[in-house]
C-alpha cells in the first residue's frame, strides 16, 4: 500500500546500501525572464527546511534567462543540476513561466529519470490538474510549502510514510493522490528568509536582486508578511482570500520587534543600503504598519520602499513613512478610467483618491512608483489613453506598465475565458515589450476592445513618456 501511494519509498529503500538517510540534497529552482536573481518563496522554504531538518544540503539552480550564460540553457541547466546530485529538485513556478519550464524538466526527465520533480507556488496552486498532468512532474504543493517541504524530505529519506499534507502527488500507474493545501499560520515561530542560498563568494552583491530599486546601492527584499485582504479581479490573491475564507490567520504578519531585530541583523552581515518590502501589502495591518515604522525609524535607520494601496496613503501616514525612511511608495493605478476600473477590476478607488494619495507622498518627500496594466479584456483604446492621462497628471518618480496576462483563478480570467479571448501562449518575459518596442496583446483581439495596432500606438506613447518621465533617482537618501 505504502509502496503505491508513494513512488519514491521503494527507490530509497532498494538505495539502502549506498544512501546516507542522514543527509538529503535538495536543489532548488526557478525561472527568471528579468534578471531578477531572488526567489523569495525559496529562500523562505531554505529557512524551513534548515530549521527542521538541517542535515538537508541545499543548492540552487536557477534559470536566469537574461545573464545569456551557459549555465542556463537547457543543456548549463542539466550539468549543473548533475554536478549537484540531488535527491529532489524543487522550483517554484509563476503560472506565466510554466511554457518556458518545459523544455528545462523534459531535460531534466530525460537525464535524471529518478530524480523526483516537485513543483509549487502560484502555477501548482491555481492550476494543480494541469501542472500534475505533465508527464515529468511527480509533485506539487498546492498551498504553502513549508511543512509539506520537510515532509516530502523525511519521506524521501524513508523517515516517514504517513500521507503528506499540502502535496498532490502520482503514483507510478499515474493515479494522483490529493491532499488539502496548508496555510503557514503562525509567523511566530516562522524562521526569516535565508538568503544565504543565493551568495555568490559569501556575498549577494552584483547579483540583481531588485528590479526597481537605487541601481548604485546595495537593496534587499524583504517582508513583512503575506496576504492582502482586498479582491482585485487579476490577481491570484482573490481565490486565495476566497480559499482560506473565514480563516482570521490569512493575514500574516512578523513580530515587529523580531522583524526588526532581523533587520538589523541583515544590515550587519550584508552592509544592506536600502530594504525593498515585497509583501503585496505592506499596510494590510495599520497597526502592526504604525509600530513597526517606530521600530524601524530608531534602530534600522535605511531608506527603504513599500507597496501600498491609494486608500492607505494618508497624510498621516505618509508623514510618519517618509520620517522612518520612506523613500518610493510603490502603487497600483492599473486603469486610469474609473468606470473601468471599477466595472472590470474590482478596485473601488476614485481618480480624486488616487491624485490625493499620490499628492500626500509627493507632499511628504516620497518617490511614487506606479504599476498599470494594458490591454485587458474590453479595456479600449480611449481606456489606456485615460491610463496614460492620469499619470501624466501625477508624474510619479516612477511609471510601469505591464501586459496584462489572464492568471486562471482569478475572477477575470474567468471573463476572458467566457468570452473566448485567451490564446495559446501568453509573453513569458513581461518586460519584452519595452526592451524590443513591439508590443502584443496577451488575449485575443475584439471588437469591443482595443485593436493590435491600437494597443502599439498607445504602449509606445506609455514607453516615451516612461523614457522621459522617469527619474527614481537618490536625492535625499
Ligand atoms: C514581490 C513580487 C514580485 C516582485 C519580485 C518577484 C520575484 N523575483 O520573486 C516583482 C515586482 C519583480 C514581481 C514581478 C513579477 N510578478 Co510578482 N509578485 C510579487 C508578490 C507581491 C509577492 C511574492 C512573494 O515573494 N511572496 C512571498 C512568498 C513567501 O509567498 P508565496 O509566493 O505565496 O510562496 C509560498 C507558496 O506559494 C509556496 N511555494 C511557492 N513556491 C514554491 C516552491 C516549492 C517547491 C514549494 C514546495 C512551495 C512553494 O510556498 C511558499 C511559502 O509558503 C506577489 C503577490 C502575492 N500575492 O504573492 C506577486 C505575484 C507572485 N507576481 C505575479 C506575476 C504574474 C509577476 C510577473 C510575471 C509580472 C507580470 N506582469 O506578469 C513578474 C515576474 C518576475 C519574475 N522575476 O519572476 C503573480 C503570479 C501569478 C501567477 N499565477 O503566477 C503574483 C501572485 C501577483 C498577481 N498578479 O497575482 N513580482
Ligand atoms: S491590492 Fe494588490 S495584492 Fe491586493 S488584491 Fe489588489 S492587486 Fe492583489
Amino acid at each position: 500500500m505504502i509502496n503505491t501511494i508513494f513512488p519514491f519509498w521503494h527507490k530509497k529503500q532498494s538505495d539502502a546500501k549506498t544512501t546516507d538517510y542522514k543527509k538529503f540534497k535538495l536543489s532548488m529552482s526557478f525561472y527568471s525572464p528579468d534578471g531578477n536573481a531572488l526567489s523569495m518563496p525559496l529562500a523562505c522554504l531554505s529557512a524551513y527546511v534548515k530549521k527542521h531538518r538541517p542535515n538537508t544540503q541545499i543548492t540552487m539552480a536557477e534559470i536566469n534567462i537574461t545573464l545569456n550564460s551557459e549555465e542556463h540553457t537547457v543543456d548549463g541547466f542539466i550539468q549543473r543540476v548533475m554536478s549537484q546530485q540531488p535527491d529532489l529538485i524543487a522550483f517554484s513556478c509563476m503560472s506565466p513561466h510554466w511554457i518556458s519550464l518545459d523544455p528545462y524538466l523534459q531535460a531534466l526527465k530525460k537525464s535524471l529519470p529518478k530524480l523526483p520533480i516537485l513543483i509549487g507556488g502560484y502555477q501548482a496552486i491555481l492550476a494543480p490538474e494541469e501542472t500534475l498532468a505533465h508527464p515529468c512532474v511527480d509533485y506539487i504543493c498546492v498551498g504553502d510549502g513549508e511543512e509539506p517541504l520537510v515532509q516530502l524530505i523525511q519521506h524521501l529519506s524513508g523517515e516517514s510514510s504517513s500521507i503528506i499534507n499540502g502535496l498532490w502527488m502520482k503514483t507510478p500507474d499515474g493515479k494522483i493522490i490529493k491532499s488539502s493545501p496548508i496555510l503557514t499560520e503562525d509567523f511566530s515561530n516562522l524562521p526569516f528568509p535565508d538568503y544565504s542560498i543565493y551568495e555568490q563568494n559569501g556575498s549577494l552583491r552584483g547579483l540583481g536582486l531588485s528590479i526597481f530599486g537605487p541601481q548604485n546601492l546595495f537593496v534587499l527584499p524583504v517582508m513583512t508578511g503575506r496576504g492582502c485582504p482586498y479582491r482585485c479581479t487579476y490577481c491570484c490573491n482573490t481565490p486565495l482570500l476566497e480559499k482560506y475564507r473565514g480563516n482570521g490567520t490569512y493575514l500574516r504578519k512578523y513580530n515587529p520587534e523580531h522583524l526588526v531585530e532581523e533587520l538589523c541583523r541583515l544590515k550587519e552581515l550584508y552592509r544592506v543600503d536600502y530594504f525593498e518590502f515585497w509583501d503585496e501589502l505592506f499596510l494590510s495591518n495599520m497597526k502592526f504598519a504604525m509600530t513597526f515604522l517606530e521600530l524601524y525609524r530608531k534602530q534600522v535607520c535605511l531608506p527603504f520602499s513599500i507597496n501600498s494601496r491609494v486608500e492607505k496613503m494618508d497624510e498621516k501616514f505618509c508623514y510618519k513613512a517618509r520620517d522612518a525612511g520612506c523613500h518610493t511608495i510603490w502603487f497600483g493605478i492599473e486603469s486610469g478610467s474609473e468606470k473601468y476600473r471599477q466595472q472590470f477590476l474590482g478596485r473601488k478607488m476614485t481618480n480624486a483618491q488616487i491624485l490625493g494619495a499620490a499628492e500626500n507622498a509627493r507632499k511628504a518627500g516620497i518617490r511614487r512608483l506606479t504599476f498599470n496594466i494594458v490591454g485587458m479584456p474590453f479595456e479600449t483604446k480611449e481606456n489606456m489613453l485615460e491610463t496614460l492621462t492620469l499619470n501624466q497628471v501625477i508624474k510619479p518618480e516612477f511609471f510601469f506598465f505591464f501586459p496584462y496576462i489572464p492568471l486562471r483563478g482569478t475572477p477575470l480570467y474567468e471573463v476572458v475565458f467566457k468570452a473566448n479571448l485567451l490564446i495559446e501562449q501568453v509573453a513569458g518575459d513581461y518586460q519584452e515589450g519595452l526592451r524590443e518596442g513591439v508590443f502584443k496583446l496577451n488575449i485575443k483581439e475584439h471588437d469591443t476592445g482595443i485593436s493590435s495596432i491600437g494597443f502599439q500606438e498607445v504602449c509606445i506613447a506609455m514607453k516615451n513618456f516612461q523614457l522621459e518621465n522617469n527619474r527614481l533617482d537618490l536625492n535625499g537618501l
